[in-house]
């Protein structure tokens, strides 16, 4: 007898054992361990890139065809394009542009997913986190920390209102992942104002902490990381600190409590990279999506024999997938935001990174 024969009876006993626990929900392990546990990450995540020239029609038109109020969000969801269908930008991110017109209000609700808002186009739209509201400009960083009632709204700034648009990062798939998803709509469209504007700034953003200070909660207690103070800081330590060979200039946005990321599940970055810097390749565990805010570049992303050019420019979206090779390159000055699921890696000791020499 060859061997070719003998494991036909074999391979048709074990096709029948399947069938056979298959009908009681079960699967053998043997079959599937491969793909279960790889020797490295095989996510269905591709390099990505969405093009302010691009998308800023769609959003506009977006505007004439639904109002913010009959939308509730009137968002334009960047999807991965190996995951289409799904609202995924990483398996684990969801990432979107919002756009709010003048007068307009996006109604008061809350849910457990946490978000961050990055502002990108225009400036004088507000969002209400938990009694205080705060005016948005170009850059800035918000955070809406999970169950917190939140509304947006556009009564301009100075006498003049104007279209704005922000990029939305919200852990949507991470609370999915843990069945952890709630949500509540507030009976009114906008929420009570209790606080004055600034005064989580005043209380928590100056290197002061009140005194008889409440137990930290899982966010920061700020709110608005306003680009005016970050980008004042990249472009000091620009001037006079060394330049990392792969980063530039990154900082990452605190949680003045803990010294912690500003949110339990996103950690969130800003980053300068000096006009001609050719940064090392470097790739991490954390897929990561970034906002461009200034200057033109290049992001060089690869994976094995795979290899992709981006060349970004302002208001433009990127996205580089878990254990990618990212290099920066800059033309001119850059500055760039980017936000990943780096703390929940770093919570379950999952973190991985590499910086490499060429
Ligand atoms: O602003 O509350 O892009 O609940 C997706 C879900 C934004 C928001 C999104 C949301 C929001």
């Amino acid at each position: 007898m060859t061997a070719a024969s003998d494991h036909a009876p074999q391979q048709a006993a074990r096709d029948d054992f399947y069938r056979r626990i298959d009908a009681k929900n079960m699967t053998p392990l043997w079959e599937v361990l491969h793909a279960l546990v790889p020797p490295e990450p095989t996510q269905s995540c591709e390099p990505a890139i969405w093009r302010w020239d691009e998308v800023k029609p769609y959003l506009l038109e977006s505007g004439s065809l639904i109002t913010a109020e009959e939308a509730v969000r009137r968002v334009l969801i960047f999807e991965n394009p190996a995951m289409r269908g799904e609202s995924l930008v990483t398996p684990s991110l969801y990432a979107g542009l919002q756009l709010i017109l003048p007068d307009e209000v996006a109604p008061s609700h809350r849910h457990t997913q946490s978000a961050l808002r990055f502002i990108v186009d225009g400036r004088g739209a507000y969002t209400a986190v938990d009694g205080e509201r705060t005016t948005m400009f170009p850059g800035d960083f918000i955070i809406t920390p999970s169950w917190t009632w939140h509304d947006h709204g556009n009564d301009g700034v100075d006498g003049s209102a104007e279209p704005v648009v922000w990029l939305d990062g919200l852990d949507i798939p991470i609370i999915r992942m843990f069945g952890a998803g709630f949500a509540e709509n507030l009976a009114e469209r906008s929420q009570a104002v209790s606080r004055p504007e600034g005064d989580s700034d005043a209380r928590f953003a100056h290197n002061l902490l009140p005194v008889r200070q409440l137990q930290p909660g899982k966010s920061s207690p700020i709110f608005n990381y306003p680009y005016a103070r970050s980008r004042e800081a990249l472009a000091q330590l620009a001037r006079n600190a060394a330049i990392d060979d792969w980063h530039g200039v990154k900082m990452r946005y605190v949680n003045p409590q803990t010294g912690g990321w500003a949110m339990p599940t996103m950690g969130t970055c800003l980053q300068l990279l000096p006009a001609g810097f050719a940064g090392k390749p470097h790739r991490s565990t954390d897929g990561t999506v970034y906002s461009v805010v200034e200057g033109q570049g290049r992001a060089l992303i690869t994976r094995g024999e795979q290899r992709r050019t981006l060349h970004f420019g302002p208001k433009d979206h990127f996205v580089v997938p878990s254990w990618w090779t990212l290099s920066l390159q800059a033309d001119d000055e850059c500055v760039l935001f980017s936000f990943s699921d780096r703390p929940v890696h770093e919570a379950f000791g999952l973190l991985r990174e590499e910086f490499l020499a060429a």
